[in-house]
């Protein structure tokens, strides 16, 4: 909030013709309520989940391109790990669920978890 504060008493308006800019900075628990914090959803890799089952489930479940799902797919395959999507907690639990289901479902043993992502200052909420 630029002007008053939470908590601040009330002054002066800026009026037309001032000439300063004031620029506040709210504090970090202020900025912190404004967004939920986000999940990365991760697939693992493993020597046994054919690549194409793993494409498929990019483009179902997170809804990626083709060419997107291939490159997400192969970064977990050559380093172990990729990042599916980045979502609010429910958000991302669910995704992890509906992964882990259908994997079971066709006796995968793909596997998919979440974890904090950390904000632009290195923080995880
Ligand atoms: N490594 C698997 C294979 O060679 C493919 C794979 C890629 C599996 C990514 C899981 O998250 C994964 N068939």
């Amino acid at each position: 909030m630029i002007g008053q504060m939470k908590g601040e008493k009330p002054g002066r308006r800026p009026a037309q013709g001032d000439t300063a800019t004031e620029v506040r900075v709210k504090p970090k628990a202020e900025q912190r309520r404004q967004r939920p914090p986000l999940y990365k959803v991760l697939l693992h890799n493993d020597d046994f989940t054919p690549m194409e089952f793993v494409v498929a489930i990019l483009q179902q479940v997170f809804q990626k391109s083709e060419s997107d799902a291939m490159a997400i797919m192969l970064h977990a395959h050559t380093t172990g790990l990729a990042v599916a999507g980045v979502f609010a907690y429910e958000i991302a639990e669910a995704k992890v669920e509906k992964v882990t289901a259908i994997a079971k479902e066709a006796e995968m043993p793909l596997l998919c978890t979440m974890e904090p992502e950390s904000d632009s200052m290195g923080d995880v909420d």
